[in-house]
């Protein structure tokens, strides 16, 4: 395995003095890392992955120097425009070095190693992806003898030829150093799991839910589990991190006579806010933050939520109405007025989840079903 710390001398040996980026779980050591020797105008945790790559532009034009722009494969989706339409040779010809934590990784004979539903796919097509994007890459893991040769060799592709290039991360690349990133000054009472039972434990057994991407659908579908309760009223967005409000949002604009409970997290949230814009007009929507400040799911990182006050963004957006609780009662007594409109509902809560959590036992095309069953069984759908 190779030390983060290492690595992160290497960089900065090859002129790299700027990171950004969005966390993944398979560079948490590197992203410790990071945040522990970077002030803060040398690295920031940026809103999604295509904000990254513009920030890297213009780190760029500022000072002529390249950027590292990390994030986990599933973000290249998010990069794919800035990276194609902005940085491209044929269009400004901005050097930076994309490092891509390789989740659904393809070995080298071939074989898938077993990861999610939502990173086979994603894994298949990576470097593939990278090719169509005329992005110069290399790969390293754990034995890599040669990773600070690529590194080098990149580096000086990237800015002789003024194009991104991309070093892409097996699974177990970098030693996981101890983590704990600075706890921020809020001190949040309830545990995210505990407060997803409590709303679980409120909801009417008609209520249609969908949760975000990561730890807040798991612990969904683990308590669902453990009460003995069926997962048909749950959508899962297992990967389209930041899209999960869109999902309920639509939902609930099509069968307005139910109530939709979005569970959703500050840093999904930061990453696509713009569909806040959409969910502020419905009827039936309760758009629920689980705001920890943190991007618990893949190691802790913090996010800007804490610092930002969402209830007034909420409130400028236009729902119907705007709320934040840090209790148990104060969850109960927002969800006792069941009144008409969106409810945008702030909870702050802790960083971490229980060391067995489960993952969803069904495949994500059985889960659909039932859950399409479930917003049929009223026979009152469209
Ligand atoms: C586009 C994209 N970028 C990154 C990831 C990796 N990822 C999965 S969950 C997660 C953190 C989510 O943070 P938040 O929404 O705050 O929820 P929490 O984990 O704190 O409950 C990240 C970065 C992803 N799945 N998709």
């Amino acid at each position: 395995m190779i030390s983060p710390s290492n690595f992160l001398d290497e960089l900065k040996s090859n002129g790299i003095n700027f990171f950004v980026g969005i966390p993944d779980s398979l560079m948490k050591g590197l992203n410790y890392q990071i945040s522990k020797s970077c002030s803060e105008n040398e690295h920031i945790i940026s809103s999604n992955e295509g904000s990254a790559v513009a920030n890297a532009i213009g780190h760029f034009a500022a000072t002529e120097q390249l950027a590292a722009v990390y994030m986990q494969n599933s973000g290249l989706g998010n990069a794919y425009n800035p990276l194609i339409s902005l940085a491209d040779p044929e269009v400004y010809g901005i050097p930076m070095l994309l490092l891509i934590g390789w989740r659904g990784e393809i070995d080298d004979e071939g074989n898938q190693i077993n990861d999610e539903p939502q990173h086979v796919k994603q894994g298949q097509v990576t470097l593939s992806t990278l090719k169509t994007l005329d992005v110069p890459y290399d790969i390293i893991h754990e034995k890599s003898k040669d990773w600070k040769e690529k590194i080098h060799n990149l580096v000086t592709l990237a800015k002789t030829k003024r194009r991104p290039v991309a070093l892409v991360f097996r699974k177990n690349t970098f030693e996981e150093t101890l983590i704990k990133f600075t706890k921020s000054v809020q001190r949040p009472i309830l545990r995210r799991e505990e407060a997803i039972e409590l709303i679980i434990n409120l909801s009417h057994p008609l209520d249609i839910f969908v949760a975000s991407t990561g730890m807040i659908g798991r612990e969904l579908y683990e308590i669902r589990k453990l009460k003995n309760l069926p997962h048909d009223s749950d959508f899962l967005t297992v990967g389209g991190m930041g899209h999960a409000s869109q999902i309920a949002c639509r939902i609930a604009a099509t069968l307005s006579h139910r109530r939709v409970i979005c569970l959703d997290g500050d840093g999904a949230l930061l990453m696509h806010s713009g569909g806040m814009a959409e969910c502020a007009y419905q009827s039936n929507l309760m758009h629920i933050i689980l705001n920890n400040g943190a991007h618990d799911s893949v190691g802790g990182q913090p996010t800007a939520a804490f610092q930002i006050n969402l209830q007034r963004i909420a409130d400028g957006f236009g729902y119907t109405k705007v709320c934040k609780a840090i209790s148990s009662n104060e969850i109960e007594q927002h969800f006792q007025s069941r009144q008409y409109g969106s409810i945008f509902l702030e909870i702050q809560c802790k960083r971490g989840n229980r060391k067995d959590l489960g993952r969803p036992d069904k495949p994500p095309k059985q889960n659909l079903a039932d859950f399409i069953k479930f917003l049929r069984c009223d026979n009152k759908n469209v």
